[in-house]
This record gives C-alpha cells, structure tokens and sequence, in this order.
C-alpha cells in the first residue's frame, strides 16, 4: 500500500525546502536565498514522533524498532498567476494534485538578504496569493497554513514554525497526521520486532493486516488485540494474555488508535 503525500507549498523563499530538510533532519534539498531554487521536487520520508512507541521499546526491549512515516515532498515555489503558467506554473500544479494534504508555508521572517517575492512581509497578503492559485487551479485539498519564523509563539489560524532551527517541526507532524485522518496501531513480532503502522481513521483489522504484509491479509484468520493503555498496565503480551486482556476479533473489526494487534493468519 502506498504512502500518503505531505505537499509543502507556498511563495518562493518563504523556507519550504529549509522547514523540508528540518523534517528530515538532515540536509537533502537545496536551500538558496534566490527565488525558484527548487524545480525539481525534494520527497522525503519523515519518521512520525511517538511516545506510545518509545514507551513500548522500553517495555519489550525488542531488536528491531520501526516508526510509522509519512512523505513529505518540498514542490517548487508558487507565485500569482500560476495557474497561467507564471513562475514556474502548471508543472508543478501538477505535482500539488498528486499529494493528499497541503502544509502551505507563509513566511513570517524578516532577512534582508532574503528577497521577498512581493517586496515586503505580509503573511495575510501570501496566504490569499497562494489560496487563490490553488483554486484557480482547482485543488482541493486539507491544508495546514504554517507560519515561519524566528520566534515560535501561538498565532490565531496558523501552525508556527521556525523552519532554520526545526523548532516546531513535531508538532507540524502530528498535526499533518492527524490531517490525512490517520491513526497508529502496533505489532510485536515474537518480541523482537516493534512496529508502528499508520492506518486511515475507520480502516478494518484485515485492512491493518496489509499494512504489515500482504499475505497475512489474505491468509487473515484472526487478529488479537489489545489497547496500548491496558497493556501497558498490565505489563506485557504474556501477562496480558494470561490475564485474558486480549481480545479477538475478525477481519471486519475496526481498528482504534494505539492498539497493539498480532495477526494469525494461514496459507
Ligand atoms: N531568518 C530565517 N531565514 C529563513 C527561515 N527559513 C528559511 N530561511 C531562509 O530563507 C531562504 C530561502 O529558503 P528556502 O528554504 O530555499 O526557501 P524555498 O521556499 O524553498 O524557496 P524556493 O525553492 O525558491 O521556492 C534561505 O536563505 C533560508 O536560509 C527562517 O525561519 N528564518
Ligand atoms: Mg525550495
């Protein structure tokens, strides 16, 4: 099963390769104080923080651990007119279709060594600019408006960032998660092996089991399930167990944010 998509988007230089290499904590995408250094775009996989996870690895100490993901992909700056073919236009128009969910980056820094497509700060101004482009371009899609700038404090309608220190960025995360209506169950393998999976909001246990493996979908016989809460509480998958924590359910059954599931499934 494919990804879902995270498209950054906004004016030139308002940081969005900058905040693109923040998510992925390291240098990928090439940031310049010149306008349009992207063309091509930057896609990038963002490991989803999660305490439920860590806390789960302290547990079980297992040998392997793996986080969910979410794509992100750094698309090239839009400007006024877009739509037209102005800037760099309908190419990458074409590529905001392909995504899931829209995080529109609005600058709110002030730099004098960066130049601002419009000549001055206005995040209210680049907000509308971009918003009009996307409809003109008839993309409708959930959008996240996040500001970035130097100083991250609460502002009313928008996410804040700063994009240079990553300071921010976790919670723009959770927040892009939770945009494309997606949820996390868990899966211990013999002990060894801790994963976290994202699933869309009201998936089914047999659509979960594909998530982890397409043969366990199709051999899917039972899927044992248990809260991330209670089995916290009762201090492991044996005691759980011997404690009869542990539910059964079938392939229809609807998974709930933070369950920890074992799939037993046949050839
Ligand atoms: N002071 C400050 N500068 C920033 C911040 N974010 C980005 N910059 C600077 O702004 C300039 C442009 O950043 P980029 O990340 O390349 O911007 P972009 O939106 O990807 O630009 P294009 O690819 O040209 O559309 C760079 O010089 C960055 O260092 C910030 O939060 N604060
Ligand atoms: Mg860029």
């Amino acid at each position: 099963m494919s990804s879902l998509q995270v498209g950054i988007v906004g004016l030139p230089n308002s940081g969005k390769s900058t905040l693109f290499n923040a998510l992925l904590k390291r240098q990928v995408a090439n940031v310049a104080s010149y306008p349009f250094t992207t063309i091509e775009p930057n896609v990038g996989v963002v490991v989803v923080p999660d305490e439920r996870l860590k806390k789960l690895a302290e547990m079980i100490k297992p040998e392997k651990l793996t986080s969910a993901t979410v794509n992100f992909i750094d698309i090239a700056g839009l400007v006024k007119n877009a739509h037209q073919g102005e800037g760099l236009g309908n190419q990458f128009l074409a590529k905001i279709r392909e995504v899931d969910a829209i995080v529109q980056v609005i600058r709110g820094f002030k730099d004098e060594s960066v130049s601002h497509y419009y000549g001055s700060l206005d995040p209210q101004r680049d907000k509308e600019i971009v918003e009009i482009e996307l409809a003109l371009g008839e993309i409708k899609k959930p959008t996240l408006y996040l500001l970035n700038q130097d100083e991250v404090r609460p502002v009313e309608g928008f996410l804040v960032v700063n994009a240079k220190t990553g300071e921010g960025v976790e919670e723009l995360i959770q927040a892009a998660y939770q945009l494309l209506e997606l949820i996390t169950f868990y899966t211990i393998k013999g002990g060894k092996e801790v994963a976290a999976w994202s699933l869309k909001e009201g998936s089914s246990a047999f659509e979960a089991a594909a998530k982890v493996h397409t043969e366990m979908a199709q051999g899917f016989i039972k899927a044992e399930v248990i809260g991330y809460d209670d089995l916290v509480a009762t201090g492991g998958w044996q005691a759980a167990k011997t404690k009869g924590k542990i539910r059964l359910e079938g392939r229809d059954y609807l998974v709930k944010n933070g369950e920890v599931i074992e799939f037993k499934f046949g050839h």
